[in-house]
Order: structure tokens, then C-alpha cells, then sequence
């Protein structure tokens, strides 16, 4: 899964993308894109790794994307909605989420380019920098569908004319400003839009970007947002993205120390990558075998045998059933063999639909 950090100039994304990756970056320079490949703070594989004694523990991976500032500031230029072209177009155009990063820090010496800080103002100017991108896409896409439809032949009309139905609807939710994430009707009408790079289709983490000094009311400020901002696939986080990636160097207790002399509860960064799971709207599921316990990424709802799939593709085909137990049921039992003599694994066959937690061990025949 690919998330790109977006947002307008100077509102520190090269900074949360730093303290996201914090060792895992891999460095670029300001006008292109920055890539890492990042793992997913995990506290439920942690603990059940220990539980199940493993040797190897695999978390998740997330690739991160620093992009420069793709859009044109709003008002300065005639074009507007147009993003940048090449390599960091491209990985915006297929992210499968965004990280929106906004500044709140203040900072005496270094001026907000609009003036004053105002993440409220932000927020807004980009989404609408990303309605009015979109709008351009599908503009472009009609016009050409305007003429290949009518130099078809009538039995070949009929795909297109579909197509110009579902963008003409789109257009006009572009129109009234809103964000396409909220509008796609099912699941049809998402694959069918998904080649198009649309960026309102995107799920989005906004990240309000903390000034040092809010660091103790980073939750009260996060929900403030979250009541504004927060909807369906809109989600909301607050951290010090400066904070964070300067923490992100130094050893975990002393971090820890640094924290807490900032009244800083736990850490932010951590926290912040965790939640990504539930803005890409993936479950998380687990597989201790052997002496690996191993965390898994799939969409809300997924299979079984979906999700056998995702692990080896001989488990799908010879998939037989799968034995299932929630994490948490799992650590109050305290281990799988107790788990087992007590008939609390459950039985799941190939239509069970996975659940965020579930520890699997999938039964298949080669
Ligand atoms: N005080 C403070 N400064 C920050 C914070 N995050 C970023 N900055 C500063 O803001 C400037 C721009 O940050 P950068 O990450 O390069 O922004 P970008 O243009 O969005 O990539 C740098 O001087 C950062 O040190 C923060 O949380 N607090
Ligand atoms: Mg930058």
C-alpha cells in the first residue's frame, strides 16, 4: 500500500515523512520525490509473538511518499487544478491514500506564505486545489469520450455512453465542490473509476502539524479537528511532526524521558502509522506458523479465501477451512493449544469474512 504526503508548501510534509520513516528513510532531495518503506508499529503482533514464542516477527509495510508541492498556490496563477507532471504526478496519482499535512506550529521566523497560521483555511484551500484537479481529469476524459463515442459504431456506442453517464454524475458533485470519496455508489462504480488518478477518491488522513508548545493538548486539538474535518473516509490525527522526527533518532527510552518532560502521553509518530490501516480501510490479520508470527493486510471484507490468497496462492487453491480466534480471546486464554482444548478456535470455511484481529491458521491441501 502506497501513501503519499501532500499539502500546501512549508507545512512541514518533508518533516512528517521523516518522522514517520524516521530510520527508514531513504533520502532525495526538496524538488523530488522521497520514498521509504516503513513498518507498522504493531503492539497486538508484539504480544502475540511473545505468547507464541516466535523467532521472526514480520509487520506491516507501508511505502511513504514525499512529494513536493504539487499544486499551484490558489489565486497566484491562471491555471489552476493542474499538478505537476512526472515521477511525483504519477505516485500521487496512485497512492491509495493521502497523508494531509497542515501547519499549526507558529514560529516567529518563519512567516505563514498566506499570512497567518490557520489549519482550518488549509484544509480547505487544498480540497478545493483537489476538487478543482479532479474536475480537469474528468473534463478532459468526457471531451475525448464526446468524440470517440460519436465515431463508433452503434454496437460498440454503448460502453462509452456508460462511461459518459458515470462522469457526467461525477461532474456534477465536483461542481458543487464536494469530494468524490463519499459519492461512489458500490463497488462497481469505484473499479470503474479507479484508473482515472482522481484524487477526492482517496481516502485522507488530515495531520495537523502541532507547534511544540500544543504538545500537551495534542488529543483535545485532534478532536477539535476531527469534529470539523472527520467523516466517512476523512480521517484526522495532531502531532509535532519536528518533535516527532527528532525524537525518532534517539533511543526509545531516552525518547521516552523526552516525552514525558513535554507532557507528551505516548508516541505520536507510532500512533499516527497505526492509524493508517484504518484510512486505507484494511483490516489487520495474523499468522503465527512455525517459528514466524506475521501480521497481514486486507480490504474490510475480505475472505478467508481471499485472504489465504494474499498469503500463498497454493493456500487458496487448496484452501479447506481456517481455524480463527479474535487476538484479544486469544491472549485472555493465554495460548492456542488452551485455546483449542477448550473448542474456542472456531471453524471458518471460505465465505467467513476476515475480522480486524483474527489470528488464522489456514488448513490446505497442495
Ligand atoms: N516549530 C516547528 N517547525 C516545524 C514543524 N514541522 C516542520 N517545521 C519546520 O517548517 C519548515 C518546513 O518544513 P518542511 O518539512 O521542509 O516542509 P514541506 O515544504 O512541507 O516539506 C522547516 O524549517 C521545518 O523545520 C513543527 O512541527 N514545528
Ligand atoms: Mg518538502
Amino acid at each position: 500500500m502506497d501513501l503519499a504526503i501532500v499539502g500546501p508548501a512549508q507545512s512541514g510534509k518533508t518533516t512528517v515523512f521523516n518522522a514517520l520513516a524516521a530510520s527508514h528513510a531513504r533520502h532525495g532531495d526538496a524538488r523530488h520525490e522521497q520514498l521509504a518503506a516503513v513498518k507498522i508499529p504493531d503492539e497486538r503482533l508484539e504480544r502475540l509473538a511473545r505468547l507464541v514464542e516466535a523467532k521472526k516477527v514480520t509487520p506491516l509495510e507501508l511505502r511513504l511518499h514525499d512529494l513536493p508541492t504539487l499544486f499551484l498556490p490558489a489565486g497566484r496563477h491562471g491555471e489552476k487544478g493542474r499538478a505537476a507532471s512526472g515521477e511525483a504526478a504519477e505516485a500521487l496519482s496512485r497512492a491509495d491514500g493521502l497523508i494531509l499535512v497542515v501547519r499549526a506550529f507558529r514560529r516567529a521566523d518563519m512567516p505563514h506564505p498566506r499570512g497567518d497560521v490557520d489549519p482550518g483555511r488549509d484544509i480547505d484551500e487544498f480540497r478545493s486545489e483537489m476538487v478543482l484537479h479532479d474536475q480537469g481529469i474528468v473534463e478532459r476524459r468526457l471531451k475525448k469520450l464526446d468524440t470517440t463515442v460519436r465515431s463508433s459504431r452503434p454496437g460498440e456506442r454503448e460502453e462509452g455512453q456508460r462511461e459518459q453517464v458515470l462522469l457526467q454524475r461525477i461532474r456534477q458533485y465536483l461542481e458543487d465542490g464536494r469530494s468524490l470519496r463519499d459519492s461512489v455508489a458500490g463497488r462497481d462504480e469505484a473499479k470503474a473509476l479507479a484508473n482515472y488518478g482522481l484524487l477526492t477518491l482517496k481516502p485522507v488522513l488530515i495531520l495537523i502539524n502541532l507547534d511544540e508548545e500544543d504538545i500537551a493538548k495534542e488529543a483535545e486539538i485532534e478532536g477539535d479537528y476531527r469534529g470539523r474535518y472527520g467523516s466517512g473516509s476523512t480521517f484526522v490525527g495532531a502531532m509535532c511532526a519536528r518533535l516527532e522526527a527528532e525524537l525518532g533518532e534517539l533511543e526509545p527510552e531516552e525518547a521516552a524521558e523526552f516525552r514525558r518532560e513535554m507532557g507528551a502521553t505516548e508516541p505520536a509518530a507510532a500512533r499516527i502509522l497505526a492509524q493508517t490501516q484504518e484510512v486505507l480501510g484494511l483490516v489487520t490479520f495474523y499468522t503465527p506458523v512455525g517459528t514466524e508470527c506475521r501480521a497481514w493486510a486486507a480490504p474490510a471484507g475480505t475472505t478467508a479465501v481471499e485472504a489465504a490468497g494474499r498469503i500463498h496462492t497454493d493456500m487458496e487453491r487448496g484452501f479447506i477451512r481456517a481455524e480463527a480466534i479474535s487476538w484479544k480471546e486469544l491472549m485472555g486464554i493465554g495460548s492456542f493449544a488452551e485455546a483449542k482444548k477448550q473448542g474456542r478456535l472456531r471453524s471458518e470455511g471460505k465465505q467467513y469474512v476476515v475480522q480486524d484481529g483474527d489470528v488464522l491458521h489456514i488448513l490446505f491441501h497442495v
